[in-house]
């Protein structure tokens, strides 16, 4: 054979492969144990009976390289007493801040809220694009259209509740609607 050297530096590189792959196999297990005690430490999630609806969570895609993205949702409050977003996660954003977005002499700014997003007893806060919404900040990634992204959202009463926003196209100004079959 003409290439007599060649399997034993394939073999080598096998070997080397497979050691890579074990330690990919151990990040992932790793990753996998921490989210699973992160999960653990939730503080108790709001019950159905909870006044506080989030409605059609959804964020925007975004393109490659960029570290934020927006989410948006409609929050409904059918109780009788105010309530406040306080907090929010995305499992794609190392952390949320919830931002306010204002025309201050005519230039587009946003600020986070510090005492976060009253919301209205018997009545309801939009957030969307131009106004207020959340802000994903760090992403482990790009945010790809049709995509559903896990998070909470934390309100002062009615505690922390489950979403999952829908990724809309990049620079979309609403949610894709629903198709209903
Ligand atoms: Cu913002």
């Amino acid at each position: 054979m003409t290439f007599t050297h060649r399997p034993a530096g394939i073999a080598r590189a096998a070997r080397l492969a497979s050691v890579f792959h074990d330690i990919e196999a151990k990040l992932a297990l790793t990753a996998l144990a921490i989210a699973l005690s992160l999960a653990a430490l939730q503080p108790v999630l709001a019950h159905d009976a909870s006044p506080v609806h989030v409605e059609q969570p959804w964020a925007r895609a975004t393109p490659p390289g960029a570290k934020v993205a927006g989410a948006f949702a409609t929050i409904e409050n059918h109780g009788s007493t105010p309530d406040r977003l306080v907090s929010a996660t995305a499992d794609v954003a190392a952390r949320v801040e919830i931002h306010e977005m204002a025309v201050t002499d005519g230039v587009m700014t946003m600020r986070p809220l510090a005492d976060g997003l009253p919301v209205p007893a018997d009545g309801s806060v939009e957030l969307k694009p131009g106004s207020y919404h959340l802000m994903l900040m760090d992403l482990a990634g790009p945010l790809k259209e049709g995509q559903h992204v896990a998070g909470t959202l934390t309100f002062e009463k009615a505690g922390t509740m489950p979403v999952e926003f829908v990724v809309a196209p990049i620079g979309a100004k609403a949610p894709v609607a629903h198709t209903p079959q």
